[in-house]
């Protein structure tokens, strides 16, 4: 049995995000969502619209995730890949080359599969005018899937 992993906020499920998911899952045969704990996404300078409660429940009502996990820090990876025998860890493009999956490469398979086009928390929020008039910032709490590569741990 083939046991990919993937992380990431996934708030205001999408269709990139069942993207990937769905992806993922055919790359293997059981898939792990690791998602962000609101406390994590606060370290990610992020604030997702729904709390990490309802963002578990969403995942794991998607028929191609078999198990939701909580993704508390950037260094918990390796132990993730060990405690649920992972055989690869999956993310979109937008993550390429980054540190805090490139060093997975030791212990199981990093794979990247592009990102889906045109759509996007953020993208999403703007669309729906869920801004301030000044623009400012959103009436809902900022959260958005484009981030920097330049992330590190
Ligand atoms: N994604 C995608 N296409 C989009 C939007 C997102 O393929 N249009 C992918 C991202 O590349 C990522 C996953 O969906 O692999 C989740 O995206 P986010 O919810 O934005 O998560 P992120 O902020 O990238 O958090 O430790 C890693 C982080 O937790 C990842």
């Amino acid at each position: 049995m083939k046991r990919i992993l993937t992380y990431g906020t996934f708030d205001l499920l999408h269709f990139g995000h069942i993207e990937i998911l769905r992806r993922a899952k055919a790359l293997g045969d059981y898939l792990v969502v690791a998602v962000s704990t609101d406390e994590f996404n606060a370290i990610k300078h992020k604030k997702a619209y729904h709390d990490y409660e309802t963002r578990k429940k969403m995942l794991e009502a998607v028929r191609y995730v078999d198990l939701v996990i909580p993704e508390k820090t950037w260094e918990q990876k390796h132990n993730d890949v060990k405690e649920y025998h992972i055989d690869a860890v999956v993310m979109g493009s937008d993550w390429e080359g980054n540190e805090n999956f490139e060093c997975l490469r030791d212990v199981c398979d990093v794979i990247y599969l592009p990102r889906t086009e045109g759509i996007s928390t953020t993208k999403i929020k703007k669309d729906l005018g869920l801004q301030n008039p000044d623009n400012s910032k959103n009436q809902i709490p900022e959260t958005s899937d484009e981030h920097k590569s330049s992330k590190t741990k």
